[in-house]
């Protein structure tokens, strides 16, 4: 964890360009509440500090070749949930030494830029994938923010970069890494995630084979990224989390299974889960086109079984 100035935003125009090209695609609430964003003072008016917290989900992953590939972040538990929790109860802390104290938890729930605030705070620096990177312990974190109108000394901004390294620029099926105007980012409407989560209906024909075998976002430009590797002189970097929330605890029918999945059963599956974002309709979308691209697709350009 680490604090932030609520004042030290310098992405603003950043993010409004990337929207103007319409990278974030069906994503349009990230469009609307651009005031509040810039501002997170008319989030938590009187706000001095920006409290950003990151929470290891790594963990093994099995892709066997007839189940579901489902990104690892939503393997266990909602994280927004498990997150909220967290924070709500570090905000009561605050409060119980400091009666009187505003706070607001927010994990994705508010226009706020968690990744600018987190690298303010230190943990983490952008990588070309445009995730948060940290050098001693890579990628596999999610953030949440803690706004609270106490003052803490902010934290540094954390130090770091990709160098050469193009590895995830390469490895992403559908290309949507892009560096424009000296800045790496991600068009939206082409990542898998997008394209698995968010988007409803029928994809372009061009793109389908391209999400090839997953089945609810992708972890591509993660798996290849060597601050995500074990080293012996890096224990701490891709260290399987110790949050239990977040661990894999669902069986998935398989994917002939989910393409004829009830509405009932699916209901039932999903409860608590992250992957209930995408609907009934969406995972049979998504298991049938799984299912398509095994049959078409040659193995090297699916994943590769037991892989860790
Ligand atoms: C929309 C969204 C997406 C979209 C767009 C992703 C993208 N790269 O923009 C899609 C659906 C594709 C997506 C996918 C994923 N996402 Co997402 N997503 C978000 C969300 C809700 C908003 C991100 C956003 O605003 N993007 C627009 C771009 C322009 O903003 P940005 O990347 O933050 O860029 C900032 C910097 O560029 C900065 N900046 C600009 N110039 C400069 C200059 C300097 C010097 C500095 C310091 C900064 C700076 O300004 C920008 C705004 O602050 C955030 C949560 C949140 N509220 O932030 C989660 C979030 C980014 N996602 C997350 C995750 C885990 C994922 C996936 C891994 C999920 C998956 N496995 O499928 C993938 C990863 C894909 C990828 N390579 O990014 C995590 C990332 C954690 C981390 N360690 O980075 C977040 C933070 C959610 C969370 N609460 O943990 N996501
Ligand atoms: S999540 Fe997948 S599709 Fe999206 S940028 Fe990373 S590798 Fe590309
Ligand atoms: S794979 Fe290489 S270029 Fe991509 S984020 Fe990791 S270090 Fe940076």
């Amino acid at each position: 964890m680490g604090v932030a100035d609520p004042k030290g935003l310098v992405g603003v125009e950043h993010y409004k360009k990337w929207i103007e090209k319409g990278y974030h695609g069906p994503m349009e609430y990230l469009a609307n509440h651009l005031h509040l964003r810039q501002d997170v003072d008319s989030l938590l008016p009187g706000v001095r500090s920006v409290i950003c917290v990151g929470l290891n989900y790594n963990q093994p992953v099995s892709n066997l070749p007839d189940q579901p590939r489902i990104a690892r972040y939503a393997l266990g538990r909602d994280y927004h949930k498990v997150i909220r929790t967290k924070l709500k109860s570090l905000g009561r802390l605050l409060e119980s030494h400091h009666p009187g104290l505003g706070w607001r938890a927010c994990v994705d729930s508010a226009p706020i830029f968690e990744r600018e605030y987190s690298h303010l705070a230190g943990l983490g620096w952008f990588g070309k994938n445009t995730c948060l990177i940290n050098s001693q312990r890579g990628s596999w974190f999610l953030l949440g923010t803690l706004l609270t109108t106490l003052a803490f000394e902010p934290d540094k901004p954390a130090l770091g970069g990709c160098g050469t390294c193009r590895l995830c620029i390469d490895a992403c099926p559908t290309q949507c890494i892009v560096l424009e105007e000296g800045k790496w980012q991600v068009d939206g409407r082409k990542c898998i995630s997008t394209l698995t989560i968010e988007q409803k209906g029928d994809w372009d024909p061009s793109i389908a084979p391209l999400i090839g075998d997953w089945t609810f976002g992708c972890d591509i430009c993660q798996e290849v990224c060597p601050f995500n590797q074990v080293r012996p002189t890096q224990p701490s970097r891709a260290t399987t989390s110790q949050e239990p929330d977040l661990l894999s605890q669902r069986q998935w029918p398989d994917l002939v299974q989910l393409t004829q999945i009830s509405h009932e059963d699916w209901d039932r599956l999903t409860q608590g889960s992250a992957v209930r974002r995408v609907g009934h309709e969406g995972i049979k979308r998504n298991a049938a086109q799984n299912l398509h691209n095994r049959q078409n697709l040659s193995e090297d350009k699916l994943g590769k079984p037991e892989t860790t």
